[in-house]
């Protein structure tokens, strides 16, 4: 019997990468959950958000940070739970948050006020700072419910690496009914843990060099090996327009997965291109779209959901 091949990447991540505690037992929520909303008829997407953090010392003071609002992959988990999916939503701890992202800068004393007259404990929410609140509300309330959205959080790169492979293990029992929407800005470089000092690094001892390893490429595992059978996107952020196309058909040729969605920094929220094997198709919102606060999210979740139906398809025909 062949045996079963164990990637070099599994190795690195356990031994460079610190474990986080409780990845056993967020494994085995994540798994329940997709076991028993498959059973309910539904599909689960796994959506990762926000930008990962990389610490240049082991009691942390500094570190390195990708750009992510998140806002990506909270407006897209509504849309996924709009179109009949759960989600897990695999976060950066404080990005945005599905539902309460729409009320992100206003500041919570502001939408309160104190009922005149009346003691400290009778406050009442100021629906002209919060005009849309009771709508979200009620929606999110429905959510809860139904436990349609498991969150999950992560600070560091190494937090993000071992949820992510446990997220894929966990998800891997569902097979094609598992979507994985990788939006998260994870940091290409890092700091091995054997490498990094334990305290502060001191200014005295003159101007820092940083020498920072490469992070592996863990889509080539999660596609291969975690959860084969899944519908996987990942997404392609760059700031030069003239690459952006050649960069998302390499990151398929490479890993070999479904989708790759590529973005440029600055027109993120008003265009993205869906690229394929065999297709690429422009997401744009007009001027019209924008006043009537149209999100290209919405445009995006609808893509993706239609080809992973077909997808499904395929998978059960072909079986
Ligand atoms: C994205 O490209 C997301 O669309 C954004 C969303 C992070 C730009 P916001 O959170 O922005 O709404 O403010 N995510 C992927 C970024 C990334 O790191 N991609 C890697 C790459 O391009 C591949 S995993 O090489």
């Amino acid at each position: 019997m062949a045996e079963p091949r164990i990637s070099s990447i599994d190795g690195k991540l356990a031994e460079e990468f610190a474990v986080p505690s409780h990845v056993e037992e967020v494994k085995e929520k994540m798994s329940a959950f997709a076991m028993d909303h498959v059973a309910a008829g539904r599909r689960v997407v796994l959506i990762t958000s926000g930008g990962t953090k990389v610490p240049l010392e082991s009691r942390t003071v500094r570190f390195l940070d990708n750009f992510s609002s998140g806002r990506r992959g909270a407006a897209s988990a509504e849309y996924f739970i709009d179109s009949g999916y759960a989600v897990i939503f695999l976060h950066r701890h404080r990005s945005l948050y599905p539902y309460t992202r729409t009320f992100s800068t206003i500041n919570m004393l502001d939408a309160l006020q104190l009922r005149s007259g009346e003691a400290a404990s009778e406050v009442v929410v100021n629906q002209q700072v919060l005009p849309n609140i009771a709508q979200v509300l009620t929606r999110y309330q429905e959510v809860k419910d139904s436990r349609l959205l498991l969150p999950i959080e992560f600070n560091t790169l190494s937090e993000y690496l071992h949820l992510l492979k446990a997220a894929a293990q966990a998800l891997s029992t569902i097979g094609s009914k598992a979507m994985f929407y990788l939006a998260a800005a994870v940091s290409d470089f890092y700091i091995p843990a054997s490498e990094m000092p334990e305290h502060k690094i001191q200014s005295s001892n003159g101007p820092l060099q940083l020498s920072l390893n490469m992070v592996p490429k863990i889509l080539s595992p999660l596609v291969k090996d975690w959860a084969p059978q899944a519908f996987v996107i990942s997404f392609k952020l760059e700031t030069d327009a003239t690459i952006l196309l050649e960069k998302a058909r390499r990151a398929l040729d490479t890993y070999r997965h479904q989708v790759v969605v590529a973005n440029v920094l600055d027109s993120r929220r008003g265009y993205v291109v869906v690229v394929t094997a065999e297709t690429q198709a422009e997401l744009l919102l007009t001027e019209e779209d924008v006043k009537n606060e149209v999100e290209i999210e919405e445009r995006i979740v609808s893509n993706l959901t239609t080809a992973h139906n077909k997808f499904i398809t395929q998978q059960v025909g072909g079986q």
